[in-house]
């Protein structure tokens, strides 16, 4: 992890920028289309081989082998080897503390709307 610090914090930066343009609706959607650029078309989910071949379209081509691995294994909390759609979007917000801390709004609005979708409002 100690050497993964630069270009995560470049990318890092992306996030609060676009929550401001966006809206919560629109970041998710951001995401999402991230986590189809990023995802292995067959499996479903994003591999360290899947991020290799596809991170030069999030501008991420810097990355080294080294820092994809520790990515995935950074965001991959059930121990699959791959990032699940939602596992995606959990590592990219806590890659952005500043995401979490200015975008709470956003995040309430998701929220709002996750809960709603789902029947509960
Ligand atoms: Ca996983």
């Amino acid at each position: 992890m100690a050497d993964m610090g630069k270009s995560v914090a470049e990318f890092e930066d992306l996030l609060p920028v676009m929550a401001e343009n966006l809206g919560g609706e629109g970041l998710m959607r951001e995401l999402r289309n991230g986590f189809e650029l990023l995802m292995d078309k067959e499996k479903g989910v994003i591999t360290v081989e899947s991020l290799k071949r596809n991170a030069a379209l999030l501008g991420l081509q810097d990355l080294t082998h080294d820092e994809l691995v520790s990515m995935v294994e950074e965001g991959d909390t059930d121990g699959d080897g791959a990032l699940s759609e939602m596992e995606f979007f959990v590592l990219m917000f806590r890659l952005s503390p500043g995401l979490m801390e200015e975008s709470q709004f956003f995040l309430e609005e998701i929220l709002q709307q996750e809960l709603k979708s789902a029947g509960f409002c």
